[in-house]
Parts: C-alpha cells; sequence; structure tokens
C-alpha cells in the first residue's frame, strides 16, 4: 500500500514557489490600490483575460476577481503537481506550546529507535523551554506570543510550517499541543499518515451560534460566502502539496485575519484557528481532505474547554477504549446536533485517531510506564 515513488529531482518547485512570488506581490497590489479595469492577466500572457478564462475548468457560480483567479489557478497547478518523493522521506511533528513540554519523555520514548524519519518543531510562546530530550534539544523555532482565540494562534501555525518546510524531506506535518499524547507506536502513526492521499484537517457545518450564524461576517464576501463556512479542530495534519498552498495563500487568510477575530461587529467572536482552514480547505481541495483530526479532543461533556485526563484516568480500559474509537463524532451548536461519522482511510474503516488530548503533566509516569503495553493495543 505504499505510496513512496522515486523521482529524479526536478526544478518544478522552484518555478512554482517563484510563480507565487510573484503572484503574491500582484495581489498585494491590487489590494492596495484596486485597479478595477487594469488586469495583470495581460502581465503575464499579453492577450487579455478572455483567452486566460478560457482554459479555467471551473465554472464560478459568480465572477472571480482578478486575485481569486490567480489563487485559484496557482491553487490548481500546486495540487495537479505530483509531490516529489526524496530518498527518506520524514514527519515534521510541530509543537505549539507556552514553554517546556511537560510530556517530552514521553515523546522522546515514542521516537526513540525512528531516526532519520521525522523532524521536531517548537514553537514556544511564552518562555524557552528546558528540553531532556535530545530530539527536542535545539528544534525550537524564533516564536511569537500567542493569545488564545486571536489570529495569533493560525500565525504561530503558519511560522511553523513555514520552518518545516524549508526541509524538503519533511513530506507530511502535524500539529500537536504542549498536552498532546501519541496514542499508537511510531510505525503505525509513520504509515497511516504516509501511505495515505489525504491531509486530516477536519471541517464540518455548524449553523449553530459556535458556528457560522454566531461567527460568520459578511465583509468576509465576496471571496467566502456564508456557505462556504466550515468549522473544525485546530489540530490538523497536511501533506506537503496542502503546506504550500497554505504558506502561498495570500488571499483568504487577510480576509480571517480581519473579519474572524474576537470582538467583530461588538458582539461576535470568531476565532480563526477553529475557521480558516477548515473553510480553505473545503473550497480548495475537498476530496483532499479526511474532513476529520486524527487528534482525540474529548468535547463529550459539552463544556467551553475539552476533558482534560488526570493520572488517576489513566487506566488500561481507558487507552484502549480512545485507541479503538473508529467513529468521530463532531459536536455541533445548531440545536447540539451530533455528527457520526465513520473514520476512513484509504477506504477502509479505521481507528480515527493517532493522538489524543488533554493530558496534564501529572499523567507523565503512568503513561510512561504504560506505553509499551497501549500503544500495542
Ligand atoms: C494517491 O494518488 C496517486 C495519484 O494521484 C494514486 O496513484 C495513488 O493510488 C493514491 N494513493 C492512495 C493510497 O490513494
Ligand atoms: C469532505 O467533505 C466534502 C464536503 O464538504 C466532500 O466533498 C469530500 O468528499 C469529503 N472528503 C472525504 C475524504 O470524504
Ligand atoms: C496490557 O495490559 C493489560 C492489562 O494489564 C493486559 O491485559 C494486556 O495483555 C497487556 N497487553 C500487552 C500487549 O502487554
Ligand atoms: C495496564 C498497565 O500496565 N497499567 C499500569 C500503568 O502504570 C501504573 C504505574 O504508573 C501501573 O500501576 C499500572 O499497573
Amino acid at each position: 500500500m505504499s505510496v513512496r515513488r522515486h523521482r529524479p529531482p526536478i526544478k518544478g518547485p522552484v518555478w512554482i514557489i517563484a510563480l507565487i512570488s510573484l503572484i503574491c506581490l500582484l495581489l498585494i497590489g491590487a489590494n492596495i490600490v484596486p485597479p478595477r479595469g487594469y488586469s495583470f492577466c495581460y502581465v503575464f500572457s499579453g492577450v487579455g483575460c478572455k483567452s486566460m478564462s478560457e482554459w479555467l475548468p471551473l465554472t464560478p457560480t459568480r465572477e472571480y476577481s482578478d486575485a481569486e483567479i490567480a489563487a485559484r489557478g496557482v491553487i490548481r497547478d500546486i495540487l495537479q503537481t505530483p509531490p516529489i518523493h526524496t530518498e527518506t522521506p520524514k514527519i515534521a511533528f510541530m509543537f505549539l506550546t507556552p514553554g517546556t513540554l511537560p510530556l517530552e519523555k514521553l515523546w522522546d520514548k515514542f521516537f526513540d529507535g525512528h531516526e532519520g524519519r521525522f523532524s521536531v518543531y517548537v514553537h514556544a510562546s511564552e518562555e524557552k523551554p528546558v528540553h531532556l530530550s535530545r530530539y527536542f534539544v535545539n528544534r525550537d523555532i524564533h516564536s511569537e506570543k500567542v493569545v488564545w482565540g486571536t489570529n495569533s494562534m493560525v500565525d504561530a501555525e503558519r511560522r511553523l510550517l513555514g520552518l518545516a518546510f524549508q526541509d524538503p524531506d519533511n513530506q507530511h506535518f502535524v500539529l500537536l499541543s504542549d498536552s498532546c499524547i501519541p496514542l499508537h507506536n511510531f510505525d503505525y502513526v509513520y504509515n497511516y499518515l504516509m501511505d495515505t492521499n489525504v491531509s486530516f484537517i477536519d471541517s464540518y457545518e455548524d449553523h449553530g451560534p459556535h458556528g457560522s450564524a454566531g461567527r460568520y461576517s459578511e465583509p468576509m464576501l465576496p471571496e467566502i460566502e456564508y456557505k462556504d463556512f466550515k468549522k473544525g479542530s485546530q489540530w490538523f495534519t497536511m501533506k506537503r502539496q496542502h503546506v504550500m498552498i497554505v504558506l502561498s495563500d495570500c488571499l483568504y487568510y487577510p480576509k480571517f485575519r480581519l473579519y474572524c477575530r474576537p470582538g467583530m461587529e461588538g458582539d461576535k467572536n470568531c476565532y480563526s484557528d477553529e475557521h480558516y482552514l477548515p473553510t480553505f480547505f473545503s473550497m480548495m481541495d475537498p476530496a483532499g481532505i479526511a474532513n476529520r483530526s486524527v487528534t482525540l479532543t474529548d468535547w463529550s461533556e459539552r463544556k467551553w474547554h475539552p476533558r482534560a485526563y488526570q493520572a488517576q484516568d489513566i487506566t488500561y480500559e481507558l487507552l484502549k477504549k480512545i485507541t479503538s474509537i473508529d467513529e468521530s463524532l463532531h459536536y455541533t451548536s445548531d440545536e447540539n446536533l451530533v455528527l457520526d461519522e465513520p473514520c476512513m482511510w484509504n477506504g477502509i474503516k479505521r481507528p480515527c485517531y493517532l493522538f489524543a488530548r488533554k493530558f496534564y503533566p501529572e499523567t507523565l509516569d503512568n503513561l510512561m510506564n504504560n506505553f509499551s503495553n497501549y500503544t500495542t493495543i
């Protein structure tokens, strides 16, 4: 079931990046000075937008702006470019944390013996972490303050992606927090993520007050329509092509930056970490995402914060239960509707979760002692 193939290195991505940079510059220019009537299509083709639009396969339901046509064209091309497989494909594990990672020793155990197949990045937003594991030493990236619920969260995610993207061996990218634990052993996680074509990005419709009804606002138009606005957990895994389209997005993210934030229009609170990626990917590559997260967050208590596990909760039964869940539940705020879907992986039903949160620091010893037992369930 392996999808790894070896191709000679090609110059394609260099061109793509150059093209993206050019288009970003043009888009920034287009946004500063709205140049109605002057289209940058001429810059490229000299033949005008009419012939340009002839080769666009999409039939838009409305007329796209120049910036959208450009963005969609670039994104389509990136998605159609086959991934370049390197000799040593790696998974980038990107940790978003205030400071020292309390469960680092558990992750050390998880990584042990798998050198060369992963890389670690730590974004510590409050204080410089103390590292106990050799896999984490010198892996702190430049970081900035992260205020919960604001765009600084998405900025930090993009900063991690941008840095991890520098290593061409990184083929899949995983976002984790300081309270996340691995639920399976390294080989299981590696194969689950690498032997599939999708990104595990959560995306679903919630028409309630904590979904589009309460959080969408009209200035997002025309690029983001009400029907496009999706919700999902921020804890994603992403394949390399998807990272490329996120890093090159200089049209849709600015809309969220401006119009999806706490205190919008007086009483609206929008949290872009729960909406930007779910919306962006459901618009740009709906079939390329799994519409579910592989990180378990237990919302079953339906409180403002998810359930957090303490030392006495860590039993064989609990770990067995969460590692075997094979249906994903989405709790919406739309009359408390719960959406229940089987977790599919390459067309077969499999356990949903590779990671789980939130685990208090005090759970470390129990998890360490039981790691080799529960990860082989
Ligand atoms: C992934 O996509 C490629 C072509 O895009 C296809 O040949 C391959 O079978 C796919 N792999 C899986 C596991 O779906
Ligand atoms: C994810 O949901 C979209 C609809 O929003 C659907 O088109 C797509 O097929 C789904 N992806 C998978 C892998 O099921
Ligand atoms: C893990 O622990 C449970 C409970 O003690 C035991 O029943 C099970 O056989 C163990 N599994 C492995 C793989 O060691
Ligand atoms: C199932 C299992 O192995 N449980 C053990 C988990 O770790 C604690 C100590 O940290 C042991 O007491 C349990 O027996």
